[in-house]
Order: C-alpha cells, then structure tokens, then sequence
C-alpha cells in the first residue's frame, strides 16, 4: 500500500513530512537560543571537529600524524583501528565550553574550544581552538618522533573560496592564516597564535566531498613526499579553493591557539581585540574558567559527594562531558526502503526521505556517529539535567522527522559523512519498522516535574509550549504504533516486520524492538504478543494523558488515553495473556517452540554443482502458541514500568528471578538473558554472534534499577528486599563501568557478564552507558 505504481516519489506518502507546523520553529528555538547555539563540537566522529547548524556550514578539523611501531599514520576520523589509547571530553557544557584529552601512543594531545560573543562579531560569535600537544618521548630526542604535524583545516560546504592568509606563512610575523566570505557570518578570518616556534605549510583544495578529506590531505603528502622527499604539505592552491588544509609541525612539546573570528566586514569588527581575546593569555583564563563553570554546573546537577569516591566522580564526569560533547548537527536525506519487492535490484529500491536536519547525540563517536531513536530517549534522561534547553532542541528535531503516517524513522543517517560510516545494506530504513518510543521517558518525567512546579517560570512556560506544540506529533506517533504495531487481541501489540521465511536464523531478529537479537517466539507470526511494546505503549499513553491534563484549558481529549492506560496497566489482563504462574515470570506469546538449532548441511543449489555447506535451522517439533519461555530484559518490562502492586506475590517472584545467580544476576549488572535460557549465548547464524543473549546492558539495567529503587520506597512485603537487592545491584554496575574505564579508558556499549565484566563491542560508547552518572547520583524519572 505504500507504492502506488507510477505515482512520482515525491507524492509518496511515506516521504511526505507530517502536515503540522514544525517543533523547531517555535518562538523558544529562535533568536538567541538559536544563534547561542550556532557554532559547537558537531562533528563526533571525527577527533575534533567544528560546525554550524546549518545545512552548509564552514566546517573546521584537526588531523595528525600518529606513530605507530616506527610507521606514520594519519588520524582524523574517530576509528577504532586507529588505537588510540583514550580519547574524549573530559569537560563540555554542550555550549561555549569544552577540553578533551587524546591519547596516541606517545603523544597527548589537549584540544579545547572555546566560544566567545565579543563586540563586533558575526552572527553566532567567535571562536577559538587550543591545541596542547605532548610526547612523552621527549628527553630521548628522537627526530621522527621530536617533531609534531598538526593539520587543521577549514572547508566550506557552500562553495565559497577560501583565501591564504599569505604567501609565506609564519607565525611569528603575525597571525592570519585564512580569510572567506560567508552569507550566514559575513568575512570571516582565522588566526594562530603560538609561542613556540612552528613551520608552516598548506594546500588548498577544490571539491564538495568533505567526507574525502583525510584521503585529500594523505595523498597529497605521499605525491610530495616521493618527489621531494619531505614531509609537508606543497604550499599549493586549487582555483578557487574552498578547503584549506594548514600544517603545523613543531617539536614537541608545543601550544597553540587558533582564532576563528567573524563579522570583520563590518564598521566596528575589533578584529585585532577579538582575536587577542580568544589567544593566548587571555584564552587561557577563559579556558580556565570554562573548566570552573563545568565543576561546579556538574556538581550543582548531580550531588555526588557523598554518593560515590572521586574516582567514580571522575567516570560521571567523562559521562557527561562526552555524552554533550557528542552532539551532532547532521543535514540530509534517509533512504527509505520501498516494500520488499522480488525485484533484482534489491539495493536500489529506495526514496529518498526530505532533506532534513537533525541536533542529535550520538551512541558512539567512533562506531555509531548519527542519530539512533531509541537511543535518543535514554541520552535525554541525562541531558534534561544538564541543559533543559538543548533537550528540547533535540527531542523537537526528533519529532519534526515524523512522516504524514506519524513514523519516525529509527537510524538517521544524514549526509556524505554520516553516510561514509555505514555499510550500504544497513543504511535503507523500512517504513514498516517501529524502535520503542522511549521519547515519551523523558517528556513524561517532565509532564510529571512540571505538574509539581519543579522548574522555573520561564522554563515551565517554554516547556507547557513545547508540549502544546509536540502534542500532536506525538498523538500521530502513538497512532502509528496503535494501528500498525497491534496484535489480534485488543491489549496486545507486536513488533511487526519479523522475517517468517527465513531458514539461517535461530530465532528471527526483531531490530525494531531495539533488543535485535533477543529470542521470541521461533516462528513469526500475527499471534504473537510483544511484552515490551505493550509496556512502551503503556507508557505512551500513559504520557499522552498526563500531557493533555496539563494542558487541559488548551482541549485536548484526555479520555481515550485514559481509557488506554487502565486497560494496559490491568493486573489481571496483563496476567491472563503474559503471565506464568509456576514462575512468577511474565512472558512474550506466540508460535513457538523450544526444539530449535543450526546445523552444518550440504548446499543445496540446483542446476549449479553444490559447494561447500551452509548453516541452517532445523526444528524438530512443530511450533504452537504458548508463552515463549526465555527469561530476561524482556521479561522484566511490567517491572520496569511499574505495574506490579507492591504487594503482589508476582513482585516477590520477579525480586527472585532478578537476584538468581543463575539466571539474571551478575557482580557486574543483570545479564539480557538467563543463564537458563535455551538460546542463553547461542549465535544466531553463523556471522551473528550473540548481542542481547547474555551481555549487560546500561540502558536496561537502568530501568530495573529505577523500579527497584521505586519497590524499595512503597511499603509492602518486598519492600526491604527491593531496598537491599537496588543498593548491591547499583554498587555492582557502578563498580564495573569505573574499573572499566580505568582499565581501558573508555565507556563500552556493553559488559561481558562472564569474563569479570569485560567492557565489549562499541566504543567509547558514551550514549546510554552514560546512565552510570544518573546511578551514581540516584537520579531516576519522577514517579
Ligand atoms: C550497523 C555497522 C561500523 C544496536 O546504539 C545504536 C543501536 C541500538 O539502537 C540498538 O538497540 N545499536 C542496538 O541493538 C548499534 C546499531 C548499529 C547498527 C548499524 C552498521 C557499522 O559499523
């Protein structure tokens, strides 16, 4: 239904946006709010990179010359290869402020930036690199590794020329390194300024693709290399360059201070002032008191004296810088994939989503820098503590993705260079898959802490015309999951879109549900019931209604969510459909059985001679509809969403699941799956390992410690248990997430629940990891 046959793609109703005015365009996101926030750190996934928000932006970024076992290598782009030892924000406000330290074997190198709105700048202000680069070498004096090359450049997306600042560049003789023309900021200049003596060398480049830039810059130095046998770039320049690419090589160890100043078109630009301001001394006590502003901001939000030791205090700290730190601003178009088709080109059978911006953060700079949906909805439960303002930014971005179906699609990769990071058959987006609408998390908190008069006037304001605006979006985003996602009884819903015909996998993924490879029922189909979305629908509707009660004299009907609400958060149905009773554990429902396994088998192609062998499932007992016994995450929603009465003996049976050694409990967190469980670290084909079978998880773990730390304050028979099981259960993960970073110097998208809690897979992973600092400081939605 999604494809009428020679209807043009930009009717297509799945690429239509959702036909209400726009989150962003409220009043409370223009103006200063929107010009405060113009220039940052949005590029994560590069080492240190700046940008506008804006779909063109002039873009500025650091590269360098890492050394390697004798062997020279180019670092630009956060990846994992790379092997750096720690890389991250040790501080950033997410505005004006921030200082990440960046460990290469020998080298250490302090990046800070810095914003300033002095008199006579363009539009969104100035700003300022500083770039503090060690070796830890240094006494032995080695040549290759005594000298440093630092290559930071700009590029204008737009087009426009970037000049030299002048034929022979050197700092000593003063310190314009580049000048341009912008229309969002007018001229503009760059200056370096730094007290040790440099070289300087540069290269100018003509060309759109920015997502080419460290092959731009490598090949460059390799063509001059072998015809003149040094390193550095050939003081060379394209027509009209609008990349330009400065070397900076010194011996180490080295400062310097880079100026970007803007407006100095204009009568009473003070370049001179502006750009003294941001070098130098007087940057250095403006870092400085960044650096102050940070701690105590930070300690004003999370009180963690008393909660955790300094060392954990360190980690929250890292946590927080990183997660803000690590805010993109990314500009494009999703492909979505059209209705699965028989059709031959499988890969290009897609339509193009809207061109479309998205302020986001990210789940890991290095492994996963774009937008995640569900994702999104946990890093919101830090930020909205940090900054309540950049929050609504965020979440409204979010919304105004949504299509005239109220869909939202789950990954965002937006752009050459988000696009640069994804292999193509990951990067089309169904339009049939859902991801769990965990926005409604943290609006709900906020519709809850509002009623109680928790913020400021102005805040509240901005937050009850927020929530006057979204409204709709989120009513059309709660109808897609109601119409699309419901199941065959009316208090059931599944995520729909589950392969049935497949014969590789185990048990066929549910990607949608954010929980990708965790076991349902084996053989997909309309019977099946989802525990988790129907908890998240709960919690949807739950939110609508309190919405539409706040904002009650605007007519919004509360009723239907109500009604919603009650029926979803009914004991006795939720236990008549997910509920075992011998174990006291809640269950998904569907076509199952357990009598499942791969197996080697001969392939099998026709008319071809077979070669080699495949894996393939077998099952060796017909499926039929029951509870689908596996114990884990997906058990444990109605606990996480509280639904359980405080003096059910279900609570007791979920207190006991929760603490079984052998089942979810870990000295490092709770396990995705029970030890107990029939696909318990089982791979799902033969390239799949297992992701959500057995690993611990921070965003879930999270969540169930949130309940229990809720159960640990209701009176009731459990009570005591609760209180005692939260305190180990929250000493554990802290516990394992600080000696990890220790350790290895990163935040990790997981931890192995076998070997002593081993950080695993992405990282840094510095999105939902980040929760540890809202456990530390025992912070959890207001209930
Ligand atoms: C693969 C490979 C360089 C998987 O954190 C983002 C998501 C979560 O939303 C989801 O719940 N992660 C979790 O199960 C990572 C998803 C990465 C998918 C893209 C492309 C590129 O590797």
């Amino acid at each position: 239904h999604l494809v009428r046959s020679g209807e043009p793609v930009h009717r297509l109703r799945v690429v239509t946006p959702f036909d209400a005015p726009k989150v962003t365009d409220l009043p409370m996101f223009q103006g200063e709010h929107k010009e405060g926030l113009y220039w940052g750190t949005y590029r994560p996934h590069v080492y240190l990179g700046i940008r506008a928000r804006t779909p063109e932006s002039l873009i500025g970024g650091l590269m360098w010359i890492g050394v390697k076992d004798g062997k020279y290598f180019m670092r630009h782009v956060c990846q994992d290869s790379d092997e750096l030892g720690k890389y991250g924000w040790t501080e950033h406000n997410g505005r004006d402020y921030g200082r990440q330290v960046i460990v290469d074997q020998d080298i250490t190198l302090t990046t800070s930036f810095l914003k300033s709105f002095g008199e006579g700048s363009g539009y969104g202000g100035d700003w300022a690199v500083q770039i503090d680069a060690q070796n830890r070498r240094n006494e032995f004096d080695v040549e290759a590794l005594g000298v440093g090359h630092l290559f930071f450049y700009l590029a204008d997306e737009e087009g426009n020329g970037i000049n030299v600042g002048r034929e022979r560049l050197d700092v000593r003789d003063g310190s314009l390194l580049a000048s341009g023309s912008r229309k969002d900021v007018g001229d503009w200049e760059l200056h370096l300024s730094s007290k040790d003596s440099s070289v300087i060398h540069y290269a100018g480049f003509r060309t759109p693709h920015m997502h080419n830039l460290t092959d731009l810059v490598q090949g460059t130095l390799a063509v001059y290399a072998s015809r003149m046998g040094l390193l550095q770039l050939p003081d060379s320049l394209d027509h009209s360059s609008n990349v330009l690419v400065f070397q900076i090589s010194a011996k180490f160890p080295f400062k310097m201070d880079i100026a970007f100043v803007s407006g100095t078109d204009s009568e009473s630009s003070k370049v001179e002032d502006r750009v003294k301001n941001l070098t130098g001394e007087l940057l250095d006590s403006q870092l400085k008191q960044g650096q102050r502003e940070f701690e105590e901001k930070f300690q004003k939000s999370f009180s963690l004296t008393n909660k955790v030791d300094s060392q954990s205090m360190n980690v929250g700290r890292a946590a927080m810088a990183n997660l803000v730190g690590g805010i993109g601003y990314f500009y494009g178009q999703s492909k979505i994939a059209l209705a699965r088709s028989s059709s031959q080109n499988k890969g290009d059978n897609f339509v193009p989503y809207w061109p479309a911006e998205l302020y986001t953060a990210v789940p890991s700079r290095s492994f996963f820098p774009r937008g995640f949906l569900w994702d999104e909805g946990f890093h919101q439960l830090l930020i909205w503590r940090w900054d309540i303002h950049i929050c609504l930014d965020i979440i409204g971005h979010w919304l105004d993705l949504m299509n005239a179906d109220g869909w939202i699609p789950r990954e965002q990769i937006l752009g050459a260079e988000a696009l640069s990071k994804v292999p193509e058959e990951f990067v089309p987006q169904h339009p049939s898959n859902g991801n769990p609408p965990t926005l409604f998390l943290i609006l709900h908190d906020l519709v809850r802490r509002t009623k109680r008069n928790e913020f400021s006037a102005s805040e509240t304001s901005e937050i009850l015309s927020f929530l006057d605006r979204a409204f709709i979006r989120l009513e059309a985003w709660f109808q897609w999951f109601n119409t699309t996602q419901a199941g065959k009884d009316k208090s059931s819903f599944y995520w729909h879109g589950r392969d049935s015909t497949t014969t590789r996998e185990l048990n066929p993924k549910t990607l949608f549900s954010g929980l990708d490879d965790y076991p349902r029922a084996s053989h997909p189909n309309e019977d099946e019931r989802h525990l988790d979305l129907r908890c998240w629908m709960l919690l949807a509707a739950d939110c609508l209604h309190s919405i539409s009660k706040l904002l009650e004299d605007r007519k919004h009907d509360a009723k239907e969510y109500h009604m919603m609400v009650e029926l979803l958060s009914d004991f006795e149905i939720l236990n008549q459909i997910h509920l075992d009773k011998a174990s006291g554990a809640y269950y998904d429902y569907g076509n199952h059985t357990e009598k499942v396994r791969l197996r080697w088998q001969e392939r099998t192609t026709s008319g071809r001679e077979t070669s080699g062998r495949e894996l393939l499932r077998e099952v060796l007992e017909t499926p039929q509809l029951r509870l689908v016994p596996h114990v884990g995450y997906v058990s444990l929603f109605p606990f996480m969403m509280k639904i359980i009465p405080p003096e059910s003996w279900v609570l007791g049976k979920q207190l006991d699941l929760i603490s079984n050694r052998s089942m979810l409990w870990t000295n490092y967190g709770l396990r995705s799956l029970a030890k107990t469980s029939s696909i318990y670290m089982k791979r799902n084909t033969e390239h799949d390992p297992p992701y959500w079978r057995g690993p611990i998880w921070m965003n879930m773990n999270y969540l169930i410690l949130s309940s229990l730390h809720h159960y640990s304050q209701e009176e009731g028979p459990y009570q005591a248990r609760a209180s005692m099981i939260y305190k180990e259960l929250r000493q554990n993960l802290i516990k394992n997430v600080v000696n990890n970073y220790v350790q290895t110097g990163y935040l990790w998208e997981q931890y192995d629940q076998t070997k002593e809690g081993k950080g695993k897979g992405a990282h840094p992973f510095t999105g939902w990891t980040s929760l540890v600092l809202l456990i530390m400081a025992e912070a959890f939605p207001n209930h």
